[in-house]
C-alpha cells in the first residue's frame, strides 16, 4: 500500500477500533488506490481520502418491541449515511443477529464505489438492526418494523435516503416499514424504499436483479476468454433471495447450479438444483434448505465442512460476508474452479482473493458483481418518479446493459491502471474516481 493510503488506513483503524469488517472494507478499497493516485495526485489532495472514509452521518437508535408473549425486547437500529456525492444515501437493511456498526459502516462504504458503478445517480448508505426474524411471527416482525421505522422515518425521504433490502429484510419487512412511514408521514413517498410489492410502487425484476446480476457478470467475465455459462457446473452458497435468482439465471444460460447453503448446511443436488422447489420451501414456506432434501430424492445435506468444499467450474457465493477464506479458495481451485462472481457482499477473505487472483481466474468483487440489485432499485426510482410501471422484459434489458457497462468500466479501468483482468483495481478506481470527481466539484462538504 502506497504512505499516503497507508496512513489514512491507519486512521481509519484508530478511530473505529474493533470494527474489523470496516477495516477489511476500507483497506481493500485503499489499496487499490496506489495507481491511481500515482497517475493523478490530485486525489490526494484537499483530505479527499479522509473524507470519504467518514461517513457524513451515523444514526444509531433504540428499537424496543413487544413479542406475542407480552415479552419487551430492544435491539439496535443503525442508518449509516455515508457518502451522497452521487445522489440520496442509497442501501439496504440487513436484519440479522451479527449486526453492529462495524459490519453497517463496511456495507455503506462498499456501498458508495458499488452505487457509482451503476452511473444511476445514487450516493451509499446502509443500515439495520440486530434483531433475528428467524422463528419469529409475521406480527412480531410488523411489531419489530414499525417501531424501527418510527424512529427511520426522521431521517429518510425519496431525495434524502432511500433504503431497500439485505439479508433478512425482503417484500414483507419493507412493506411493513412502508406502511409505517406513510403513517407518520401522511404521504404516500412511494420512492422512500425499494424493493416494494408489484402493486404499491415496486419494480418487475427487483426480486431477481441482484442474482440475475452477479450471473450476468460471470457471463461477461468469461466472454472476455471466448468462454460462456453454457454446461458449466456451478457451486452456490445461500439460500436467499440472491441465492435463488442466481440459480434462476444460470440455469436460464444452460449452466448446472448444484448447492445451496443455509446457516445450517449445505444441500448438493448433483442433478441440478430444482428450482421450483427451493423457491416453495424458501419463499412460500420460508423452511430450512434442510426440507429440500426430505422432497428431493438424489439431493443430500452436509451439515459440517463447506459448500467450497463441492467441486464446480464457476462459484457464486451468496450468502454473507467472509463465508469464503483462503482454504476454501485453495479448495476450489483444486476442484478445477475458473470464475467467481460475488453475489454476496464481501464474501471472499483477503486471502481468498488472493488466492484468486494468483491462479489468474476470473474474480468478480461484490461491488462490482452484485450491483444489479441496487441498480435496479434506482430503476424502481425512476418508475416512481415519474408514477409509471415497465414490463419485465424493459426492466431486465435495462438490468442487462447496466450489468454490461459495469463491466466494460471494470475492464477499463484495470487496463488504464496497469493490471488488464484485474476487476479488483478495475472496479475500486472506476467507482472511486467517479465518487471523487464529484466530491472534489462539490467543494470541501
Ligand atoms: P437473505 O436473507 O435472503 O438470504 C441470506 C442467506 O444467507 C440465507 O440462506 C442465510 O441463511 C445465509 N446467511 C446469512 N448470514 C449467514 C451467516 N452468518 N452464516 C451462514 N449463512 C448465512 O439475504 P440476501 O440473499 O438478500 O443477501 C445475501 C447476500 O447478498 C448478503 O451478503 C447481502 O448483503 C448481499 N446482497 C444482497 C442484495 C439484495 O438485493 N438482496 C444486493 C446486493 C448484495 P440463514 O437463513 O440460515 O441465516
Ligand atoms: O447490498 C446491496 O446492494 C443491497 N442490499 C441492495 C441495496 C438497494 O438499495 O437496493
Amino acid at each position: 500500500m502506497q504512505d499516503v493510503v497507508e496512513k489514512v488506513y491507519e486512521q481509519v483503524v484508530a478511530r473505529n477500533r474493533g470494527e474489523v469488517e470496516f477495516h477489511q472494507a476500507v483497506h481493500e478499497v485503499l489499496d487499490s488506490l496506489g495507481p491511481v493516485i500515482a497517475k493523478h495526485p490530485h486525489y490526494a489532495e484537499g483530505a479527499l481520502l479522509e473524507r470519504i472514509v467518514e461517513p457524513e452521518r451515523q444514526i444509531m437508535f433504540r428499537v424496543p418491541w413487544v413479542d406475542d408473549a407480552g415479552q419487551v425486547h430492544v435491539n439496535r437500529g443503525f442508518r449509516i449515511e455515508f457518502n451522497s456525492a452521487l445522489g440520496p444515501y442509497k442501501g439496504g437493511l440487513r436484519f440479522h443477529p451479527s449486526v453492529n456498526a462495524g459490519i453497517i459502516k463496511f456495507l455503506g462504504f462498499e456501498q458508495i464505489f458499488k452505487n457509482a458503478l451503476t452511473a444511476q445517480g445514487i450516493g451509499g448508505g446502509k443500515g439495520g438492526s440486530d434483531f433475528d426474524p428467524h422463528g419469529r411471527s409475521d406480527a412480531e416482525v410488523m411489531r419489530f418494523c414499525q417501531s424501527f421505522m418510527t424512529e427511520l422515518s426522521r431521517h429518510i425521504g425519496p431525495s434524502t435516503d432511500v433504503p431497500a433490502g439485505d439479508i433478512g429484510v425482503g417484500g414483507r419487512e419493507i412493506g411493513y416499514m412502508f406502511g409505517q412511514y406513510k403513517r407518520l408521514r401522511n404521504s404516500y413517498d412511494a420512492g422512500v424504499l425499494t424493493g416494494k410489492g408489484l402493486a404499491w410502487g415496486g419494480s418487475l425484476v427487483r426480486t431477481e436483479a441482484t442474482g440475475y446480476g452477479a450471473v450476468l457478470f460471470a457471463q461477461s467475465m468469461l466472454a472476455t476468454r471466448g468462454e460462456s455459462l453454457e454446461g458449466k457446473k456451478v457451486i452456490v452458497s445461500g439460500g436467499g433471495n440472491v441465492a435463488i435468482y442466481a440459480i434462476e439465471k444460470a440455469q436460464q444460460l444452460g449452466a448446472i447450479p448444484i448447492t445451496f447453503s443455509d446457516s445450517s448446511g449445505y444441500v448438493v443436488d448433483e442433478a441440478g438444483v430444482d428450482l421450483e422447489l427451493l423457491k416453495q420451501i424458501k419463499e412460500v414456506e420460508r423452511g430450512r434448505v434442510a426440507d429440500y432434501v426430505e422432497r428431493r430424492p438424489g439431493a443430500r445435506l452436509v451439515t459440517g465442512g463447506s459448500v467450497w468444499d463441492v467441486p464446480g467450474d464457476v462459484a457464486l457465493p451468496c450468502a454473507t460476508q467472509n463465508e469464503l477464506d483462503g482454504d476454501a479458495a485453495n479448495t476450489l481451485l483444486r476442484g478445477g474452479c475458473g470464475v467467481v462472481s460475488e453475489g454476496a457482499n464481501m464474501p471472499s477473505t483477503p486471502e481468498a482473493v488472493e488466492a484468486f487472483q494468483k491462479a489468474g481466474i476470473l474474480f468478480g468483487p461484490g461491488k462490482a458483481a452484485n450491483a444489479g440489485g441496487v441498480a435496479t432499485s434506482a430503476l424502481e426510482m425512476e418508475q416512481n418518479a415519474g408514477r409509471t410501471r415497465w414490463d419485465f422484459a424493459t426492466a431486465e434489458a435495462k438490468l442487462t446493459g447496466i450489468m454490461a457497462d459495469i463491466h466494460d468500466s471494470c475492464v477499463a479501468a484495470a487496463e488504464e491502471y496497469g493490471r488488464p483482468g484485474d476487476y479488483v483495481l478495475g472496479a475500486n478506481a472506476a467507482g472511486f474516481t467517479r465518487v471523487a470527481d464529484v466530491m472534489i466539484a462539490h467543494g470541501i462538504v
